[in-house]
């Protein structure tokens, strides 16, 4: 059987503790290094990379604070998760300041290779997905790895989020669009 990848989405320390800290983010960081000790495919990453400028910020119009600007701490990949971070498989998204992108999907790495390029050369089937916010990245990538025609699965104790309600109606929403809850 071909192997599944691991997608972990944004676990970022602005989302963990930060500007944008999200409930239950220790708690998924822990959980995702456990999983990582039982994985046996590829882990590719997404990262919330957005200039000082973005349009998503409360300062230029948006709804969030700022967070995950480019080359600062709170862009981070959590520390505990660094020693399975592999440069080309981190994808980055939010990056053009005039657009929203709550979704990896069509995150590029450095050498400028989208996620959707990247698993098709890996011949994945099935992708993981895990981390930050429920919601938002975690399901808009979900989303669109299924309509791309991948099988997707989310690991739902590795998940964090911004409202306890909109996590419950996103994962019941996921599951009714054939997304597997693990
Ligand atoms: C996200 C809020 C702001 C996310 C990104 O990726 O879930 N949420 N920016
Ligand atoms: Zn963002």
């Amino acid at each position: 059987m071909k192997d599944s990848a691991l997608l972990v989405v944004d676990m970022l320390y602005d989302f963990i503790d930060g500007s944008l800290a999200c409930q239950q983010a220790p708690e998924a960081v822990a959980a995702t290094v456990d999983y990582i000790g039982r994985h046996k495919g590829p882990i590719l990453w997404i990262q919330d990379h957005h200039p000082a400028n973005h349009s998503s910020f409360a300062e230029f119009g948006g709804p969030w604070p700022p967070h995950c600007v480019q080359g600062t701490h709170g862009a981070d990949i959590h520390e505990a998760l660094q020693p399975f971070v592999n440069e080309d498989l981190c994808f980055f998204k939010g990056e053009d300041p005039a657009t929203e992108q709550y979704s990896g999907f069509e995150g590029k790495n450095a050498a400028g290779q989208s996620l959707a390029e990247v698993l098709e050369l890996l011949e994945i089937e099935r992708v993981l997905v895990c981390g930050i916010a429920t919601e938002f990245c975690v399901r808009n990538t979900a989303e669109d790895l299924m309509k791309a025609g991948f099988k997707v699965s989310v690991l739902k104790d590795c998940l964090a989020y911004v409202d306890a309600e909109g996590h419950k109606k996103a994962l019941e929403e996921m599951a009714s669009e054939g997304i597997r809850l693990i």
